[in-house]
């Protein structure tokens, strides 16, 4: 082999062991949504306080279930494969935006930002 196929060949070698030696990341953003869960996140893109769902919640303002997140969601990310209702008010009740199954990481934008009080798939 001529040797500047050789280096070659040793850099691409180094590129890979670079990149396979890289430390495991902690989980941050959309990627903490455990499998077969909706998640929903204080923060847009998935930043801040998750809390993950696998059937649902009545009313994010009771002490039934995650606490904190009552009108105080603004991103959410759909892992579960189910059709997601997200409503304005406790008990399912009043306007509501709806969900597509693994729609992937959404943000609620201004309109719906810190609205939700309960939801739940179907
Ligand atoms: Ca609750
Ligand atoms: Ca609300």
């Amino acid at each position: 082999m001529p040797l500047r196929k050789v280096i070659a060949a040793a850099s691409m070698a180094a590129a890979l062991v670079g990149v396979s030696a890289l430390p495991a990341q902690a989980a941050t953003g959309y990627n903490r949504c455990p499998q077969f869960r909706m998640c929903v996140f204080t923060g847009p893109n998935g930043s801040g306080t998750m809390a993950s769902f696998a059937v649902g919640d009545g009313d994010l303002g009771d002490s039934n279930g995650p606490t904190g997140m009552n009108n105080n969601i603004e991103s959410f990310y759909n892992n579960s494969g189910h059709h997601w209702d997200f409503w304005d008010l406790p008990g399912y009740s009043g306007d509501f935006r709806h969900s597509e199954p693994y729609v992937g990481g959404k943000n609620f934008g201004s309109a719906w930002d810190n609205r939700v009080s309960s939801l739940h798939d179907y």
